[in-house]
């Protein structure tokens, strides 16, 4: 709470400081004081004056999921972010930090946005680019401010990317140290005929959201700089990160860009997180983790936007598994805690329909009479191998009770007891007696057959899975 106000402040500070370059006079502060009320005055009813939209439905709750193009549930959004790139150093421009606010917006809403850029070159053009369900609206950033890069930039980072791309994280402070050392012997000894070396830049803008984003929410920065460089970040906040594995183990990548919600935990056991061949932006508001020995890979040109809430992290991975009957629920993220769970690892599916029936699971072939145990809003309670739909085990119908079992021609006789017939027997009357098959854990009276051992009429329920 208290850096958002301090970001806050930070924001109208550049305002102030991008102003008094200009507008210096007594006047002209009481003009900016009467804008900063009017603006003040127009936040509180939630509605920019200047709009000449009227906010359409918009969704209210904090934690309000969307469903995007491709019927993948996402969100929910955060309130505003302020985000952490990790990228390979050394690549100029680069892009590394920056702050949206607010992001959850509605039709009306005015929508700040600031990035960071380190560069060795000055920076000619940046861009934010907001693609909503509607279409693409493209906002150009002005310069706010820039000064020449600290050491202190190198120091406070919670992420640091290797020179063989593998991500530390501020805890291995050693490692850390080595790295800024090397940096600055690297950028002294680039830079030893100039008098500055690397400059960090601060652009900023904004605009009055007129689309919704229920469907399409990317949020893209682009920079270039005049040596013709260029750098960019896709925020896909519409697109849940969805290209990993669900249960077991080894190495795996990011195939898109893709947004790690806030809710969310992703990753992978007994293998390191690359990203395929693909410049790809993975955005963290939740957790990203693999097991302690095995590393984050920034290969590729992917990179990672870590929020303030978001952590890339070393640990175990668990999917809910109440049944112990070792696949973890259906649609239930992965997590961090172990009661009730599994290790990822040891999980042999990521699908289980009833995480409170261990006889419900993908692959099981036997038939049950009795519903789910638990699982009292289950649509298909008796869906027990997990394949969405209830198949009934007999389905035979017009048996007829007082009907001869069998029809044999001459040289037969019928059979005498359980077990097959004596010879090729036609059967004449099994299955469920009267017109339908009844539903899954109702019974009825069946005829069946000496394959089953129920020779004649008898009640019996039918089981399904
Ligand atoms: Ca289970
Ligand atoms: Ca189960
Ligand atoms: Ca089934």
């Amino acid at each position: 709470m208290l850096r958002c106000y301090l970001r806050v402040a930070q924001l109208q500070r550049h305002s102030l400081n991008f102003m008094s370059k200009n507008l210096i006079t007594r006047k002209n502060i009481l003009i900016i004081l009467a804008i900063l009320i009017i603006a003040g005055i127009g936040a509180l009813v939630n509605y920019w004056p200047q709009s000449t939209e009227a906010p359409v439905s918009a969704p209210t709750a904090s934690d309000e999921t969307y469903t995007n193009e491709k019927g993948e549930k996402w969100g929910p959004l955060s309130e505003e972010v302020d985000f952490t790139v990790a990228s390979k150093d050394g690549e100029y421009p680069s892009i590394v930090s920056g702050l949206i606010s607010p992001l959850k917006v509605v039709p009306g809403d005015v929508q700040k946005m600031e990035i960071t850029i380190n560069s060795d070159a000055p920076i000619v053009e940046a861009l934010a680019e907001i693609e909503t369900d509607n279409g693409i609206e493209t906002v150009p950033l002005q310069l706010i401010e820039s000064s020449v890069l600290t050491e202190d930039f190198f120091n406070n980072r919670k992420y640091i990317v290797s020179e063989d791309g593998k991500l530390l994280i501020n805890s291995d402070q050693s490692d850390i140290k080595e790295l800024v050392n090397k940096f600055f012997r690297k950028v002294k000894a680039l830079r030893k005929a100039e008098a500055q070396g690397i400059i960090q830049y601060t652009y900023g803008g904004e605009w009055t959201v007129h689309d919704t984003h229920v469907t399409t929410y990317h949020t893209t920065f682009v920079v270039r700089d005049e040596l013709g460089r260029s750098d960019q970040i896709v925020m896909a906040w519409s697109d849940p990160c969805s290209g990993i594995r669900g249960y077991g183990s080894g190495a795996d990548s990011f195939t898109a860009n893709c947004t790690v919600a806030g809710n969310a935990v992703e990753g992978t056991e007994l293998g390191n997180l690359g990203f395929d061949a693909g410049n790809w932006t993975v955005t963290v508001e939740g957790r990203v983790r693999v097991n302690s020995g095995y590393s984050f890979k920034i290969e590729n040109g992917g990179k990672y936007i870590i929020t303030g809430s978001g952590l890339m992290d070393f640990g175990l991975i668990y999917l809910s598994d109440g049944d112990s009957d070792s696949y973890g629920a259906n649609n239930v993220a992965k997590r961090t805690y172990s009661s009730g769970g599994i290790r990822m690892k040891d999980a042999l599916g990521d699908n289980d329909c009833c995480d409170e029936d261990a006889r419900a699971k993908p692959g099981q072939t036997s038939y049950y009479t009795s519903r789910y145990t638990g699982c009292s809003l289950a649509s298909k309670p008796y869906d027990f191998n997990c394949d969405s739909s209830e198949t009934k085990r007999f389905t035979n119908t017009g048996g007829v009770c007082g009907f001869p079992l069998y029809d044999c021609g001459s040289g037969c006789s019928a059979p005498s007891s359980c077990g097959p017939p004596a010879c090729d027997c036609m059967e004449a009357s099994t299955g469920w007696v009267g017109g339908s098959a009844p539903a899954c854990g109702s019974s009825a009276t069946y005829i069946g057959t000496p394959l089953d051992c129920t020779i004649g009429c008898t009640s019996r329920t039918q089981s399904c899975r």
